[in-house]
């Protein structure tokens, strides 16, 4: 098979840029390991900013998340008594918009026929070849079959345990990491939410999250150390835990139900330069990762595909390649701005076990600090609420 952009992945960086090259007309085919089904049963992101809700509009695929997403106006920061309301309208002028991952997902898939992107699904042992040459192609395995495509560019939108990143070689590219010693325990639960808001605490037990999916879905979360295991938390303990965490004003309003899904994600700071080599590019978890803490990842996916897609439409419709040689500094200056920042929330919010009584008066400090000052809420709303692109 021949395409001009063969995409390795079909999360929100896969299918937004397979949607956004098919609406100017370029030819794009999406090569995804796992069935739809899988893709759906992942329980990730919960927050998008305007990156991400500009780009479903652009699409013509927002009725559906104008009609069920919540736009939010602020979150709330709390420390034992305090709880400091960040309100990121007032300071921003925008919103963000609680609207689930496998929505936006789910929304991209299903118009993925009509609109003429191909997704393969359920596709094994996939492989990049010649991405230094002007010619690359894919090949991978399907029902025994062995395929081909090539193409003019890849697009590695394969997350951070696809083969997209190892085809880039050593000699030129740079990894930074910081991995953190905990990881986030999650319960999705069809109950009312405790509070209209997100709730980010920060207890003597740990980090504690309190979000949502809708007016009757919750989604929370819990700082677990990271040899934590699923087995050892009861529906039961988690609520218990969460009650304790989140205070006592918010756990009068929590509403216990059985999980239908629980899980543990690790939290990981990690980008990857440069991210262009050649022919392949990556975008998305692929090339970076940030702590969920900023609610950035599925955001800074978005805004690397609005990067990319504009250099691969240059390049197949004007014949101009300036933004093909530009879209990894571009998608790099922001991914910085987003590392920063969820890496910064991550430290305040967080029990850290290497910490002692001076980091905790840190903690403090800064919490007083933000609760009194116009600048630093202004900073955490415009970071959360996204910089421009
Ligand atoms: P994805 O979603 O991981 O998709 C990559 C796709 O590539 C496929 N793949 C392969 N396909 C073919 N061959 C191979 N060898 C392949 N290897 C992998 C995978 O099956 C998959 O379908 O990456 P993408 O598209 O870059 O999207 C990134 C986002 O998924 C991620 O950044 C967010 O989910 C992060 N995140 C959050 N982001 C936000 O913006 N707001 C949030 O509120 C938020 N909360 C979260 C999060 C991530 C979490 N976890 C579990 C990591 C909360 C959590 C708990
Ligand atoms: C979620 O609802 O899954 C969620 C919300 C905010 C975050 C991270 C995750 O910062």
């Amino acid at each position: 098979m021949k395409t001009q952009v063969a995409i390795i992945g079909a999360g929100p960086a896969g299918l937004l840029l397979g949607h956004l090259l098919r609406a100017e007309g370029i030819d794009a085919v999406v090569v995804e390991r796992q069935s739809p089904d899988y893709v759906l049963g992942r329980i990730r992101a919960g927050v998008l900013e305007r990156v991400t809700t500009d780009l479903m509009e652009r699409l013509g695929l927002d009725a559906r998340m104008h009609a069920e997403g919540i736009p939010h106006d602020g979150f709330n920061l709390a420390d034992g008594e305090r709880l400091i309301r960040i309100d990121i309208t007032a300071l921003t002028g925008r919103q963000v918009m609680v609207y689930g991952q496998t929505e936006v997902t789910r929304d991209l898939m299903d118009a993925a026929p009509a609109r003429g992107l191909e997704v393969i699904y359920e596709a094994a042992d996939v492989a990049l070849h010649n991405v230094e040459s002007d010619a690359p192609s894919i090949s991978y395995t399907r029902g025994g079959a062995e395929h081909r495509i090539e193409a003019r560019f890849i697009a590695g939108c394969d997350g951070f345990h696809g083969p997209s990143r190892k085809a880039i070689p050593e000699r030129v590219a740079r990894a930074f990491e910081k991995v953190y010693p905990f990881g986030w325990l999650g319960i999705l639960a069809d109950v009312p939410p405790c509070n209209h808001e997100l709730i980010y605490a920060n207890h003597a037990n740990g980090f504690a999250l309190a979000s949502m999916r809708s007016e009757t879905r919750s989604r929370y979360y819990i700082q677990v150390p990271l040899d934590e295991k699923i087995e050892d938390w009861p529906d039961d303990r988690l609520w218990d835990e969460l009650a304790v965490r989140l205070g006592p004003d918010a756990a009068a309003h929590i509403t216990r139900g059985p999980s239908i899904e629980k899980s543990i994600a690790p939290l990981r700071s990690f980008v990857f330069e440069p991210m262009r080599h050649g022919s392949l590019f990556l975008a998305g978890d692929s090339a970076h990762i940030v702590p969920p803490t900023g609610a950035k990842g599925l955001n800074l996916a978005a805004s690397d595909v609005v990067y990319l897609s504009d250099a691969l439409i240059g390049y197949f419709r004007r014949n101009d390649a300036d933004g093909v040689a530009g879209y990894s500094g571009r998608a790099l200056a922001r991914v910085w701005k987003s590392e920063r920042f969820s890496w910064q929330l991550t430290s305040l919010m967080h029990r850290f076990p290497e910490n002692g009584p001076f980091e905790r008066r840190m903690q403090v400090a800064e919490l007083d600090y933000i609760a009194n000052s116009d600048a630093a809420q202004t900073s955490i709303a415009e970071n959360y609420v996204g910089l421009p692109l």
